[in-house]
């Protein structure tokens, strides 16, 4: 068990990562960010599902906007009107203290102790690295749903080259990924191979959790074909659970900030560049391409259950 902050745009797989975290580990904070709603929406978002679910953790706001570039649109279309499934009223209000100073103070006051789980754009992280560059150090981890690498098969789900967390904010993904933060990065590639069909989410006799992603399963039965999702942002707290899940593979990392291809992320995969090396200055981070499904799917199902 890790004590974690949890930094998310609170959509239905993020309030299923926040349920799952909030059964397997020590919860000091849940951050919000803009992304799949508003941050305004996210943080009345996390008031409204940590009251439904009986999780008692403070709830920060965080940035309402992209490092750099323009904001786009919240995903409505997957997540239902208010990012969790358009089914609850909500009398919360959006406001909170500040997401990034939390981040940088909880960080600083135990040093070596707190692990990050970043399952929304990197807008928080890189601006609290950017703001207290000491704390870079002082993580012991950072676990980030986000990215896309094209291995079998699994690219971009916004375009075709880039996954939705890191389209949102390509320049803050930047600043983050080529840190020197230990990151461990789950992109597409793990949790495109993830899915939980509609019928085990009912079996879970949670009905919070299955009011919330009957819109996200409408989305898939009529996009896919398939009544199911894929948990993408369960899968950071799968690997505190167990990392012998995960087969990893080690680069330096990069996103692509402009372009047709804005969002994409970056991995090195030769060392024959003769002119400029864009991956010079950047730390080998550990990359999840490989997972052991079924198991994580147990696990999860397993913990979730009602009791
Ligand atoms: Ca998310």
């Amino acid at each position: 068990m890790r004590n974690i902050i949890l930094d998310t745009d609170i959509g239905v797989d993020d309030a299923f990562a926040l349920a799952y975290a909030a059964r397997t580990q020590r919860l000091l904070g849940i951050t919000t960010v803009f992304g799949n709603v508003t941050v305004e929406q996210a943080v009345k978002n996390a008031r409204l599902f940590c009251q439904k679910m009986q999780i008692d953790a403070p709830i920060f706001r965080g940035c309402s906007r992209p490092l750099a570039q323009a904001p786009t649109s919240p995903a409505a279309l997957v997540h239902g009107s208010d990012g969790l499934g358009g089914v609850f009223a909500n009398p919360f209000n959006g406001e909170a203290d500040n997401a990034v100073d939390f981040i940088i103070r909880s960080v600083n006051a135990h040093p070596g102790e707190i692990t990050l789980v970043a399952i929304g754009p990197l807008t928080n992280i890189a601006s609290a690295i950017n703001q207290a560059p000491e704390i870079i150090a002082r993580v012991k981890e950072i676990v980030i749903m986000g990215g896309a690498f094209g291995t079998q098969g699994h690219a971009g789900n916004v375009t075709p080259f880039s996954e939705f967390n890191i389209w949102k904010d390509p320049h803050a993904a930047d600043q983050v990924l080529s840190s020197a933060l230990p990151i461990v990065l789950m992109p597409l590639d793990v949790t495109h191979q993830v899915l939980i069909g509609g019928e085990a989410i009912r079996a879970l006799q949670q009905p919070v959790l299955e009011a919330i992603s009957r819109s996200y399963l409408d989305y898939s039965l009529k996009k896919e074909r398939f009544e199911g999702m894929a948990l993408h942002d369960t899968l950071t707290i799968s690997w505190l659970v167990n990392p012998a899940w995960f087969g990893c593979v080690r680069s330096p990392l990069r996103v692509i900030t402009e372009g047709i291809a804005s969002g994409q992320t970056q991995r090195q995969l030769t060392n024959l560049a003769s002119r400029h090396n864009a991956f010079a200055d950047c730390t080998e981070q550990r990359i999840c391409l490989e997972v052991d499904a079924e198991a994580v799917k147990h696990h999860f199902l397993t913990t979730l259950r009602g009791a």
